[in-house]
């Protein structure tokens, strides 16, 4: 299985397009939050149309696993055709993936019952990464329409059958990759 993991949208119609353009048939699209709302810290992001972020998403629902951010509201579940999800786990090749937004969890606060080889997504600081700390990996995507300190618009790509995870800008540029073994 194909994943496309994309955080941080901000009611960026531009980014969501983009997202959307990058998302092939076989793969299934993680959104891990700030979704719609530009946030009061962050500037106004590229086409910012949260309402047509939200067409862009519904039309993708089929495939989409959405987590709330700490700029998703309640009105923003309303425009979803998609359910807004604290945290969500998939459990593969004999892993954990955990997927939150990462206000709560992170790399300074994991959360608790991981073994080595589980890997924690999320995205909330714009900043893309693959680290590990005591054999559980942190991946950040970065953000796809906000990226902090002159990072590109980016997201990530992993692959569930071998576990190679890239991190890539728009341009088709592989910004970090790894192995997630
Ligand atoms: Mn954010």
């Amino acid at each position: 299985m194909k994943l496309l993991i994309a955080s941080d949208i901000h009611g960026s119609a531009f980014s969501a397009r983009k997202i959307a353009n990058e998302l092939k048939d076989d793969m299934r699209l993680i959104i891990l939050g700030d979704i719609y709302n530009h946030g009061p810290r962050n500037p106004l992001p590229e086409q910012y149309a949260p309402m047509q972020v939200a067409v862009i998403l519904n039309s993708l629902k089929d495939k989409l696993t959405a987590i709330q951010g700490n700029c998703d509201s309640e009105v923003d579940q309303m425009i979803s055709d998609f359910t807004l999800n604290r945290i969500y786990e998939m459990n593969t090749g004999g892993k954990k993936l955990f997927f939150s937004h990462g206000h709560v969890y992170n790399f300074d606060n994991p959360p608790d019952g991981l073994k080595k080889g589980d890997c924690v997504f999320y995205g909330h600081f714009h900043i893309p990464f693959i680290k590990e700390k005591d054999g559980i990996y942190f991946i950040n995507p970065g953000s796809c329409s906000l990226p902090f300190n002159s990072n590109p618009k980016s997201y990530a790509l992993l692959d569930t059958d071998d576990f190679l995870c890239k991190i890539m800008d728009f341009d088709g540029n592989v910004l970090f990759e790894r192995f997630l073994k």
